[in-house]
């Protein structure tokens, strides 16, 4: 018998993008992930299950080798820290660009500048590497509100179209990395349980390469 890989999922708009990837590899749920009810999903190969999570808890299923692979956005992979994990593949998918925003010249307002985010890690850090004194206000959800409610001076946040930030008078005003989805892997399975990965991981960069 082989050994049982577990790959855990982002929820949302990741899943669309991932789905196709792992069928190239040879990987199919049996059941809708979208519609099932289970939270462990068989697949094509019976070695191979499926963990569907919420995007954020993704790098601490692995981290603690509660799952041996995961893919998740370099935005949630930034924020976690990454402790414990390899990150092999990029997937390429899901991109988006990580930035400053808010109302035009908002960033050379005088005194501490107060910044609403859902990456309160990766904006202290930002900020602090180039000696900006901040205050982070962390929130869950529609950071673009935050200027025009006057909550905070400015917003740290995920842009694809800038649809978002234009509808709301707002502007990008700082970029912070470009954001596509990885696959990671938990350190000890990658010693433990190296052939099925590692055959695993090849198979999936090669559906990559053909894309
Ligand atoms: O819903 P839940 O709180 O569980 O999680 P979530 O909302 O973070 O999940 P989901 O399904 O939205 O997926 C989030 C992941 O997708 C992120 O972690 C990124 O890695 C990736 N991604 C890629 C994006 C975007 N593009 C994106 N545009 N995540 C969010 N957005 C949002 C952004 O926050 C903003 O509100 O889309 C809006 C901006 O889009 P534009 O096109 O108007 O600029
Ligand atoms: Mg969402």
């Amino acid at each position: 018998m082989s050994e049982q890989l577990i790959i855990a999922l982002s929820k949302g708009r990741i899943l669309n993008d991932t789905l196709p990837l792992l069928a190239a590899a040879g990987i199919e749920p049996v059941d809708d992930p979208e519609r099932s009810r289970k939270l462990v999903l068989d697949t094509s190969r019976p070695e191979v299950k499926l963990v569907v999570l919420r995007a954020t808890d993704v790098p601490t299923y692995v981290q603690y080798g509660a799952a041996d692979l995961g893919v998740a956005g370099k935005d949630v992979l930034m924020e976690h820290g990454g402790a414990d994990l390899y990150e092999p593949l990029d997937l390429g998918i899901a991109r988006c660009r990580l930035m400053v925003a808010g109302f035009p010249e908002a960033q050379h307002r005088p005194g501490t500048l107060r910044v609403a985010t859902k990456f309160v890690n990766i904006t202290r850090r930002y900020f602090a590497e180039q000696g900006r004194q901040i205050e982070t206000i962390k929130l869950y959800g529609s950071m673009e509100l935050a200027p025009i409610a006057g909550l905070a001076d400015l917003i740290v946040d995920l842009v694809d179209t800038g649809r978002t930030l234009e509808a709301n008078g707002l502007v990008p005003l700082e970029h912070i990395a470009d954001i596509s989805s990885r696959m990671v892997v938990n350190r000890a399975s990658m010693k433990l349980k190296h052939r099925p990965i590692k055959e695993f991981l090849a198979r999936l960069q090669q559906s990559l390469a053909q894309d």
